[in-house]
């Protein structure tokens, strides 16, 4: 339930959202693979209500758990899993077992959710499947909160038996055609001792897909709390951590106020469970999610978007070089208005992203998984991996800088103001190129590069005028 399941040597996931399972098996084998990223979350699977002008969140309200959405069918998710698992990249879909759709309608599959008397007969589901009558309006009372809809969505009683067989039918076939694990959505509303009965039943991974014997789903659960302490409010993150990992709000809300000029980044040197987030190993970690980069869910205006490329690049820098929680980069569409969904066609189809000769997503896609300044700290996180943060510097506001061992060393501007220091850089001696500014080429550096001397010392200077107010150096980048 812990382990991600990751090949050696690799640690980020990203989250594809809306991606064609095509497209994401193409985009394993062309440039996740080779790019050392260990994992994909999916937008959900199941067919959903198919809603007016196709807002990207009809997928959160399912009509029956026939794949078939969007993204494709079910033989075209098995190819999916298939070849992104043949190049070692793990698939995590995500998971919608609160509730069912709150729109009456129809499905990809023609299934049909009639609503209004609770029947989603794909399924099947009737009344006696629901908890009904009430609505989610005060957060502060636990048992509204797990058994009442959320916002109008008809709330399954996963206390009852046959719910429960086939979310877990469900779950199970998703980890029989070759799954690493789940993200589950929601699981605020749900009660954790429901959860686990139905954890307790799912298959162990699919060793026909290159997973060992006994290897439990991995799993990350989708629970907003910004402000819990371990017995603080009434429902808590820390309810969930025995069962898997959960989504780490905090993480996202506080690394925005970071890098926006809320807060100073000298204070990160203890960046982690000590500023109330959970221990490293169940948070889920990340700068933006679906939700709170268009004002869904929770954070408000402190997240950090591609709309704000400086410092989300900084942002998201610092996410991967510090050691803590388990990390997924957002892989967005670009939108204007919080409704809208991915690039489509006429029909509603969506169009598979454009890669242009630079390697950036066009057709409307903002990809920030293939960002130089973001794919080459994903390599920074695999070469430094298990080093511990030393060689900290601060200016006693917004410039630190940081090593990772011997391995790899960081630094950021957040002032308003340039930098030019020597630093201790934990590095051994030699030139080095600058994964933010440019890339290491055969033996030259498309960027700005730094000379270490024997003592291990080095200048560094970043301009606010610099594109980016960060650098970063591996060993892996020694030129
Ligand atoms: C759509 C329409 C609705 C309509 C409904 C039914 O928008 O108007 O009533 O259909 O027809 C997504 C969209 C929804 C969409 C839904 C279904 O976001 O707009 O509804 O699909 O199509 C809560 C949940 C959390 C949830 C989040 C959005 O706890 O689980 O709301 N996220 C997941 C998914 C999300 C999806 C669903 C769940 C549903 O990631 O994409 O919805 O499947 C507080 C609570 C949080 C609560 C937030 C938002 O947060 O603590 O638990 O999240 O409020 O209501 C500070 C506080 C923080 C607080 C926050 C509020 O930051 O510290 O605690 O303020 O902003």
């Amino acid at each position: 339930q812990f382990d991600p399941h990751w090949k050696e040597g690799r640690n980020t996931i990203v989250h594809l959202f809306e991606w064609k399972f095509r497209d994401i098996a193409e985009e394993c084998e062309k440039f996740l693979a080779p790019r050392g990223f260990a994992g994909v979350q999916v937008s959900p699977v199941t067919e959903n209500v198919i809603i007016k002008n196709r807002p990207w969140w009809e997928r959160y309200q399912p009509v029956s758990y026939i794949i078939e959405s969007r993204s494709g069918n079910e033989s075209e998710f098995a190819e999916m899993t298939r070849r992104c698992n043949a190049v070692g990249i793990r698939i995590y879909p995500d998971v919608v077992i609160n509730h069912m759709s709150g729109a009456r309608g129809y499905g990809l599959a023609g299934s049909e959710a009639k609503t209004e008397i609770f029947s989603f007969p794909a399924v099947p589901y009737s009344n006696l499947d629901f908890n009904t009558g009430c609505s989610i309006n005060n957060y502060d009372n636990a048992i509204e909160v797990r058994n009442c809809a959320l916002s109008g969505l008809p709330d399954l009683n996963q206390g009852k038996e046959y719910v429960r067989d086939k979310i877990v039918e469900y779950l199970n076939r998703l980890i029989d055609l070759g799954s690493a694990g789940l993200r589950v959505d929601a699981c605020k509303h749900m009660w954790p001792g429901d959860l686990e009965i139905i954890y307790k039943r799912l298959h162990n991974l699919n060793t026909s897909h290159g997973f060992p014997e006994n290897a439990r789903p991995f799993l990350t659960q989708e629970v907003i709390d910004l402000d819990s302490h371990p017995n603080g409010r009434t429902i808590s993150k820390y309810e969930y951590i025995g069962l898997g990992t959960v989504t780490e709000f905090k993480f996202s809300a506080e690394i925005g106020k970071l890098f926006n000029g809320k807060n100073q980044l000298q204070w990160t040197r203890n960046f982690g469970s000590d500023w109330g987030m959970l221990p490293s190993d169940r948070a889920l970690t990340f700068v933006d999610n679906h939700d709170n980069q268009r004002g869904h869910g929770a954070g408000g205006a402190d997240i950090l978007t591609y709309k704000n490329p400086r410092p989300y690049k900084m942002a998201t820098a610092f996410h991967l070089a510090w050691p803590y929680g388990i990390s997924r980069i957002m892989s967005s569409f670009a939108f204007d208005n919080t409704d809208e969904g991915p690039p489509m066609d006429d029909k509603g189809d969506i169009i598979s992203p454009k890669i242009n000769e630079e390697g950036a997503c066009t057709n409307g896609w903002v990809c920030e998984h293939r960002w130089r300044q973001i794919y080459n700290m994903v390599e920074f996180k695999n070469v430094v991996k298990d080093t511990p943060v030393a060689n900290w510097w601060d200016n006693t506001k917004n410039q630190i800088a940081f090593s990772r061992g011997n391995r790899g060393f960081i630094v950021f501007n957040g002032d308003n103001f340039d930098m030019n220091e020597w630093f201790t850089t934990g590095l051994p001696a030699g030139i080095y190129c600058d994964v933010i500014s440019g890339s290491k080429n055969g033996t030259s550096c498309t960027g700005k590069s730094m000379t270490v001397f024997d003592d291990s010392r080095a200048f560094v200077s970043i301009a606010n005028s610099d594109e980016d107010g960060v650098r970063a150096y591996h060993i892996g980048a020694k030129l």
